[in-house]
């Protein structure tokens, strides 16, 4: 069973090419995944084919190339939804990334579901793109935040759900995994709560989607966001799913092109969802690239992905414990590849370089973080994160780094 599990680290290192340099004179350990990963061969011939033969606008025209143009990104629509477990790709709207779908939802359901006096209940896990959208809401409309706290360990105080949860609570928005400190929230049971208020729940799955096996419609919630560029896919293109009924009764987000069934001087009506959500020539070669790196994820297998970064957070776990000051964040169960800590006083910033002088891409500072960094008392903190492609040779090589940016400064 674990041997099935395992994935062959040196054999999909070599899918991507960008893995093979050298920076700095030492092998390059890239530890900033949580920031955007890097993409396999298979991403980058699936956008130069789709260039060279089959390029042309989506969704006008009859001829071949269009046609063509037509499938494949609609073939990557269906692609979408079945990566997420979500039945009618219809369901699928194509968006830049985690960051506009969230503002799309808090605009065009927002600005028509949200009232004078309403609650939005968000986290202090929240990535400033599931913060700020419904900042700008509240404020427009008079609306009030909330917030769910942590506990000494990084997760989620559920039992403030009782009093935080109330009749005028119309939205919770909630990351299915946080980028600064890797807990991975119980989604479910935060629905479960929602849906006994009547409230809308969506999911920032920027960091999850890319990492844990997912099946929305078990989830439970009403709209999920991720982003390509985290997941192998391109920059630029992303998924925002939501439940039907829900964007069949919101407005528009953008007017234009695509998004139209019959304009007149005065008024327009409009297609119906996902393409009353596509204004403009869609990205249409990215959305290619994305599903051909949705693809090559589902055949190496979600559940293994997330076995081996568990298994990586472990070894790293246990070879930093030996690190004089090393103190990291983040409970000690339910923990993504997501390793954010500090090391005695130094600042990040300073660890951060002295590690890149190693090879060792890591990122230092709030990480679009700030009330949670607020709430751990720091200002920063230095962050390596997993995916498919490291191995203990890269954890060895963070904890060398390490043991070095020490006797630098001491
Ligand atoms: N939500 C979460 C949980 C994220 O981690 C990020 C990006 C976003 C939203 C925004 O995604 P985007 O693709 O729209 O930019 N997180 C990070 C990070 O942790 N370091 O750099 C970007």
């Amino acid at each position: 069973m674990r041997a099935n599990m395992s994935l062959d680290v040196t054999a999909i290192k070599r899918d991507f090419p960008i893995l093979g340099q050298e920076v700095n004179g030492h092998r390059l350990v890239y530890l900033d995944n949580a920031a955007s990963s890097q993409r396999p061969r298979v991403v980058i011939e699936a956008l130069e084919r789709y260039y060279e033969r089959d390029h042309a606008n989506v969704h006008r025209g009859i001829h071949e190339l269009s046609t063509r143009a037509t499938r494949a990104y609609e073939g990557a629509r269906e692609a979408s939804a079945r990566f997420i477990g979500a039945a009618d790709p219809s369901e699928v709207v194509f968006v830049r990334g985690t960051t506009e779908g969230i503002n799309l939802v808090a605009t065009a359901w927002g600005y028509e579901n949200v009232r004078e006096g309403d609650e939005i209940l968000l986290t202090v896990l929240e990535h400033h793109s599931n913060i700020v959208p419904w900042q700008l809401l509240a404020r427009r409309v008079g609306a009030r935040l909330k917030y769910i706290d942590i506990d000494e360990q990084g997760r989620l105080r559920l039992e403030q759900l009782d009093e935080l949860l109330t009749e005028r609570t119309r939205l919770v928005g909630v990351t299915h995994v946080s980028n600064g400190i890797g807990t991975i929230n119980p989604v479910e049971e935060i629905v479960a709560a929602a849906k006994r208020v009547g409230a809308r729940v969506l999911v920032d799955g920027a960091q999850a989607a890319p990492h844990l096996p997912l099946d929305v419609e078990a989830l439970g919630c009403d709209f999920y966001v991720f982003s390509g560029h985290k997941m192998c896919g391109p920059t630029g293109i992303g998924v925002l799913w939501g439940r039907r009924e829900l964007l069949e009764e919101m407005a528009p987000y953008q007017g234009g092109g695509e998004m139209i069934e019959i304009v007149e001087l005065e008024r327009a009506t409009y297609k119906r969802p996902p393409h009353k959500f596509e204004a403009g020539t869609p990205n249409i070669a990215d959305a290619v690239g994305l599903a051909a790196a949705m693809d090559y994820l589902e055949r190496i297998g979600r559940e293994r992905i997330q076995a081996h970064e568990r298994d990586l957070l472990a070894y790293a776990l246990e070879r930093t414990h030996e690190i004089p000051g090393f103190r990291a964040f983040g409970p000690e169960r339910d923990h993504s590849g997501v390793l954010s800590f500090e090391l005695g006083d130094l600042h990040p910033h300073d660890v951060g370089q002295i590690l890149n002088d190693r090879g060792v891409a890591v990122r230092a500072g709030h990480h679009c973080n700030q009330p949670l960094m607020r709430r751990l008392g720091v200002t920063a903190t230095t962050r390596a994160s997993f995916y498919l492609y490291n191995g203990r040779d890269d954890v060895d090589a963070l904890c060398e780094g390490l043991r070095d940016v020490i006797e630098f400064f001491s």
